[in-house]
C-alpha cells in the first residue's frame, strides 16, 4: 500500500458514535483561544448574535449593520439547484480491496494489488423525487461509486438495476419529463404511478424489460445495504498490452437483496420519509459497516457478438449462466459523512471520470452521458471547478494548464500556462502522443455516419420475459400487483390498454392478470405489434431461467442489523422474553422494547422494564419481526390496545417472522393468525408454554433458533390469505 493510500483511507478513522471529537472540532473552529465566540466570515470576532444594529433599542434596523447582512446573504444563498435526477441521495465513505491482481485484464492500477485500500465515497438515490422526498418510494436507487485511485479518481456510477428504461441518451430528457412530477399541477411527487410516466412507457416497449424490473421489490429496497449494484453498459477492461475485454459490473451485497412490502413501503413513506438514510447512518454508527463485493462479466473482444443480443444495448443483461460473475474484490462502507452539503449534496459523480485500464464502448446511452455529468456539474454546484471542492479533489497529484473560473481555489503559481512552454526552466516541454497515461481502445468504426438504431438492439420482450420466467411464485404476484397500482392510477384507459398491449408480448398470463381489474379490453399482442418503436425482431436466448435474477433466498443467512420489536404492556411476563432475545441479540438482530407509552412498565412479577419506543412512534413497519411475550394481564392489555393488535397484524400481513410465548399465543389465536391445530402460518413460531432459560433447556432454544431461522429468511412471502387481514 502506498503512503498516500494509506493516508487517504485513513483520513479519519470510523467514530465510535458519540461524535465527541467533532463537537471539539467544531468548537475550535471558531476560537482561536479557546473561549466561545463567533466570527464574521472574515475572521472578525461578533459581540452580538442576537440582535442586529438598531438606531435605539425600539428603532429601526441600520443597513450599516454588515454583520447581519452577512449572515443573511450567506444563508438567502444557501441553496444549490438539486440534481434534476436523483435529487434525494445518502452517502458513505469506505474502501475498496481487490482479491488478486486483475493485470491479465487490466492494467488500472487500484485493481492490482490486494494489500492497496483504496478509499471510496458512495452515494445512493432516488431517481424521481425531490431532495425531500420519501426513501421507500417505487424507484430504481442510484449506486454511484467514487475510486480515489492513485491514478486519478474513477466513479462507477450505475443502478440497482442492470439495465435502462432507453437506448438512446437522446431520449433521456423525454424519459425524465414524462417521470417527474407533471409539470403543470407538480403532482405526484417520488411516484411514477400516473399518466404521463406510462403514457411514455407504453409508447417506448423498448423500456419492457426495465419495467419489469422496476415493478419488481427490486424498487422497493428493504435497506441500501440490501441492494446490488451494476454498472448497467457494457465497458472495457484494456490491458498493458492494449488488449480489450468488455465487461459488466456488478455489485453484491453481503446481506443479500431484500424488498418491503408494498403497503410497507408506502405506509413508511409517511411515518418515517428517512427509512434508508436512516438504516445506512445507524448501521455504520454502530460498526456495523455494509459491505458488498465487486463482480465482473468479462467477454473477450473477439467475442462481441457472440450472444444474439447486443453487448452495446442498454436494456440488455448477460445473463450469469452465459457468463459467470467473477467476484473480484470488496467495497466496505465505514465512515459516515462529516457533513451532508459538503460531501454527499456536492459529490459529484461522472461516468467518464475513468482511469487508464477502464474505457468506453459505443453505448448509445454511455456516449450521451459522457456529456451530460460534466455540464449538469457546472450548473449545479456553479462553475467548472467542481473537482477543487474537497470531496470531489483526487489523491493524486493533479496538473494542467486550466486556470481561473468561478470559485477557484487552487493558487497557480508562475508565469506559465499553456503548453508547449520553455520559460520555466529554459527546457522545452511539449506533450504529445506519448505512450504513457490514459489510452483509448483504437477501435474501428464503422462509416456512414447515421441517425438511425442498430437492428440489433430492436429487440424488447425476449430479455423481459426471461426476467419475469426467473422470479419465484410470489415474486411474480408482486409484479402483477405493482403493474396493477401503477396502471389503475392512469387516468387514461388508452394508455393502460397499450401498456397491457405491449406486456402480452412478454407473458400472455402475466397481461391478462394485469388487466383485470384496469376496466380495460383483454390485452392484446396484435394491436401493440403495429406501433411505431416497436419492432419483430427476435433473438433466441439459450436459457428460459435464470436463478441470479430472483432475490430469493440470497445473502449469507445472518439476521445481523435485523430489527425486532418486543411487545410489552404492564403486566408481561420479562422471564419469557429473556431467554430468546438474548438469543437473537447474539445472532446480531437489534430489539427495541416496544410498549404504550414510553419510560417503564411493570412486568408480572414487579420488576420495571425499560421501554425504548411506542406502538405509535415506532410502528410495525420500523420493523423486521416481532415477538409477543407471554403474561395473561400484559397480554390482554395488550389485546385491548388497538394500536398493538394492529402492530401484531400488520406485521402479519406484512409477512414478517412472529414469535409468540405462553399467552402470547391466544391473541395471536383471538387475532386469527394463530396456529391451527396441525401447523402454524409460515414464519409464525409459537411456544404455548414459555420458556425461560436458554442454555439448559432444550425447548427455549429451539424456539429461538427457529425464530432466528424465520427472520433470516426476510419475508415469508407464501404466507396465504394476507390479503384478509385487516391493517
Ligand atoms: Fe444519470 C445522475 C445513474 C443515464 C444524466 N445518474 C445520476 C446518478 C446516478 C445515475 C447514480 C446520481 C449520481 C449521484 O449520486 O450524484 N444515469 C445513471 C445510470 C444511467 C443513467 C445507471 C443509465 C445506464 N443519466 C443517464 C443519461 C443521462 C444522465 C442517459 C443524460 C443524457 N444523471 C444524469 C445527470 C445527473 C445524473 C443529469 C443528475 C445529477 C448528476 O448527473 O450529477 O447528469
Amino acid at each position: 500500500m502506498t503512503q498516500q493510500n494509506k493516508a487517504a483511507a485513513g483520513r479519519r478513522p470510523a467514530k465510535g458514535g458519540d461524535g465527541s471529537s467533532a463537537k471539539q472540532e467544531q468548537l475550535a473552529a471558531f476560537t482561536a483561544d479557546n473561549t466561545p465566540h463567533l466570527t464574521t466570515n472574515q475572521g472578525l470576532q461578533i459581540p452580538d448574535n442576537h440582535n442586529s444594529l438598531r438606531a435605539g433599542v425600539r428603532g429601526p434596523t441600520l443597513l450599516e449593520d454588515f454583520i447581519l447582512r452577512e449572515k443573511i446573504t450567506h444563508f438567502d444563498h444557501e441553496r444549490i439547484p438539486e440534481r434534476a435526477v436523483h435529487a434525494r441521495g445518502s452517502a458513505a465513505h469506505g474502501y475498496f480491496e481487490v482479491y488478486k491482481s486483475m493485470s491479465q485484464f487490466t492494467c488500472a492500477e487500484f485493481l492490482q494489488d490486494p494489500a492497496v485500500k483504496t478509499p471510496v465515497f458512495v452515494r445512493f438515490s432516488t431517481v424521481a423525487g425531490s431532495r425531500g422526498s420519501a426513501d421507500t418510494v417505487r424507484d430504481v436507487r442510484g449506486f454511484a461509486v467514487k475510486f480515489y485511485t492513485q491514478q486519478g479518481n474513477y466513479d462507477l456510477v450505475g443502478n440497482n438495476i442492470p439495465v435502462f428504461f432507453i437506448q438512446d441518451a437522446i431520449k433521456f430528457p423525454d424519459l425524465i419529463h414524462a417521470v417527474k412530477p407533471e409539470p403543470h399541477n407538480e403532482m405526484p411527487q417520488a411516484a411514477s404511478a400516473h399518466d404521463t410516466f406510462w403514457d411514455f412507457a407504453s409508447l417506448m416497449p423498448e423500456s419492457t424489460h426495465m419495467l419489469m424490473w422496476a415493478m419488481s421489490d427490486r424498487a422497493i429496497p428493504r435497506s441500501l445495504r440490501m441492494m446490488e449494484g451494476f454498472g448497467v453498459h457494457t465497458f472495457r477492461f484494456i490491458n498493458s498490452r492494449g488488449e480489450s475485454h468488455f465487461v459488466k459490473f456488478h455489485w453484491k451485497p453481503k446481506l443479500g437483496i431484500h424488498g418491503l412490502a408494498w403497503d410497507e413501503a408506502q405506509k413508511i413513506a409517511g411515518k418515517d420519509a428517512d427509512f434508508h438514510r436512516r438504516d445506512l447512518w445507524e448501521a455504520i454508527e454502530s460498526g456495523n459497516f455494509p459491505e458488498w463485493e465487486l463482480g465482473v462479466q468479462m467477454v473477450p473482444q473477439d467475442k462481441e457478438h457472440a450472444f444474439g443480443f447486443d453487448l452495446l444495448d442498454p436494456t440488455k443483461i448477460i445473463p450469469e449462466e452465459m457468463v459467470p460473475v467473477q467476484r473480484i474484490g470488496r467495497m466496505v462502507l465505514n465512515r459516515n459523512p462529516d457533513n451532508f452539503f459538503a460531501e454527499t449534496e456536492q459529490v459529484a459523480f461522472h461516468p467518464g471520470h475513468v482511469v487508464p485500464g477502464i474505457d468506453f464502448t459505443n453505448d448509445p446511452l454511455l456516449q450521451g452521458r459522457l456529456f451530460s455529468y460534466t455540464d449538469t456539474q457546472i450548473s449545479r454546484l456553479g462553475g467548472a471547478n467542481f473537482h477543487e471542492l474537497p470531496i470531489n479533489k483526487g489523491v493524486c497529484p493533479f496538473h494542467n494548464f486550466q486556470r481561473d473560473g468561478m470559485h477557484r481555489q487552487t493558487i497557480a503559481r508562475g508565469q506559465v500556462a499553456y503548453e508547449p512552454h520553455s520559460l520555466i526552466d529554459g527546457k522545452e516541454f511539449r506533450i504529445d502522443g506519448g505512450s504513457g497515461g490514459f489510452q483509448s481502445f483504437p477501435e474501428a468504426l464503422e462509416p456512414p455516419k447515421v441517425r438511425r438504431r442498430s437492428p440489433s438492439f430492436d429487440d424488447h420482450f425476449t430479455q423481459a420475459r426471461l426476467f419475469f420466467n426467473s422470479q419465484s411464485a410470489s415474486e411474480k404476484e408482486h409484479i402483477i400487483a405493482a403493474f396493477r397500482f401503477e396502471l389503475s392510477k392512469v387516468e387514461v384507459p388508452a394508455v393502460r390498454q397499450r401498456m397491457v398491449d405491449n406486456l402480452a408480448h412478454v407473458d400472455e398470463k402475466l397481461a391478462r392478470r394485469v388487466a383485470e381489474p384496469l376496466g380495460i379490453n383483454a390485452p392484446d399482442a396484435k394491436a401493440a405489434a403495429g406501433r411505431a418503436g416497436f419492432r419483430e425482431h427476435r433473438f433466441t436466448m439459450p436459457i428460459d431461467e435464470s436463478r441470479a435474477l430472483s432475490m430469493l433466498d440470497t445473502g449469507d443467512g445472518s439476521i445481523k442489523t435485523r430489527k425486532v420489536a418486543i411487545l410489552v404492556a404492564d403486566g408481561v411476563d420479562s422471564a419469557s422474553l429473556k431467554p430468546i432475545r438474548e438469543a437473537i441479540e447474539q445472532a446480531g438482530a437489534q430489539c427495541k422494547v416496544v410498549g404504550p407509552r414510553l419510560g417503564t412498565i411493570a412486568s408480572a412479577s414487579k420488576r420495571q422494564l425499560d421501554v425504548d419506543a411506542t406502538f405509535i412512534n415506532m410502528p410495525s413497519v420500523m420493523f423486521d419481526a416481532v415477538l409477543v411475550p407471554a403474561g395473561a394481564q400484559g397480554v390482554e392489555a395488550m389485546s385491548r390496545n388497538g394500536d398493538a393488535v394492529h402492530f401484531v397484524l400488520e406485521a402479519y400481513k406484512h409477512c414478517k417472522a412472529i414469535c409468540a410465548v405462553g399467552e402470547g399465543v391466544q391473541m395471536l389465536a383471538t387475532l386469527g393468525i394463530g396456529p391451527d391445530a396441525k401447523s402454524a402460518p409460515p414464519g409464525v413460531i409459537v411456544a404455548a408454554t414459555p420458556v425461560t432459560n436458554l442454555g439448559d433447556d432444550s425447548a427455549a432454544t429451539k424456539i429461538a433458533n427457529d425464530f432466528i431461522a424465520a427472520i433470516a429468511k426476510h419475508r415469508h412471502w407464501d404466507r396465504p390469505n394476507v390479503e384478509g387481514v385487516p391493517a
